[in-house]
């Protein structure tokens, strides 16, 4: 399997947690957002999106970083972060869908406007207006997380799943974008745990030469 991604993009980032917790053998492939490689006519060709990441398996594209999670944990058969059971992932399933819904969006904005901006070339200072969007729709999305986790561990069946995974993602840029999050302890706290992971500090944009290396001769 090749995953196309970039080391710094968020959607990557969850691709790259769930492959390395599981094991799943990945040959990675830079994507330079900065020199537009996503906007080139045969990279438009397997991601009409013109996003990253996408997975190819085979000659089968998926584009999508919580369908490409989903996919991983089916294929890696990786049960504990991804349970078979109806319910179970029924659960799981709901908070990747927030998190492609509402939670990376919010953050999205922020981080627009105070990192990517400046990586591409810097088309100008942040926009306060954009800045007071991305801060009211990530306090709405933070508290419900919050308030979530004020008596869990974790966000979906007391243990760590894709769900945990796909939301801290975003929160990879919270000191550069300055996130607004602080203030929610019981986020801050999971936040944490996530952090703490050797998945996490193994998927460090600093560390992706050794994470190639890694993937690229996984177990499986
Ligand atoms: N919903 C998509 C979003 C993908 C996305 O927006 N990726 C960003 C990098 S984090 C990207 O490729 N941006 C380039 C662009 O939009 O021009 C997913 O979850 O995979």
């Amino acid at each position: 399997m090749r995953l196309y991604y970039h080391p710094v993009s968020s959607n990557s980032r969850r691709v790259l947690l769930t492959a390395i917790i599981l094991g799943a053998k990945l040959e990675l492939i830079t994507v330079d957002l900065l020199k537009r490689e996503h906007r080139a006519k045969a990279y438009l060709q397997i991601n009409p999106n013109g996003k990253v990441p996408l997975l190819e398996d085979d000659g089968f594209y998926l584009w999508e970083s919580h369908a490409i999670m989903q996919y991983l944990a089916d294929k890696e058969d990786g049960r504990a972060l991804y349970p078979k059971d109806m319910q179970m992932r029924a659960d799981i399933n709901r908070w990747l869908f927030w998190s492609a819904y509402h939670f990376t969006p919010a953050v999205g904005v922020i981080s627009r406007e105070r990192i990517s901006k400046k990586m591409v070339g810097g088309t100008g200072d942040p926009d306060p207006a954009e800045i007071a969007r991305g801060e009211a729709l990530l306090f709405a999305s933070a508290q419900v997380l919050d308030t979530h986790l004020s008596d869990k561990q974790w966000i979906a069946q007391d243990r760590l799943t894709l769900a945990d995974l796909a939301i801290a993602s975003p929160l990879m840029h919270a000191e550069a974008a300055q996130l607004p999050i602080g203030a929610y302890k019981h986020l801050q706290r999971w936040f944490a745990q996530v952090r703490a992971l050797d998945a996490w500090k193994g998927s460090e944009p600093a560390r992706s030469s050794e994470l190639r290396e890694q993937l690229l001769s996984g177990p499986c």
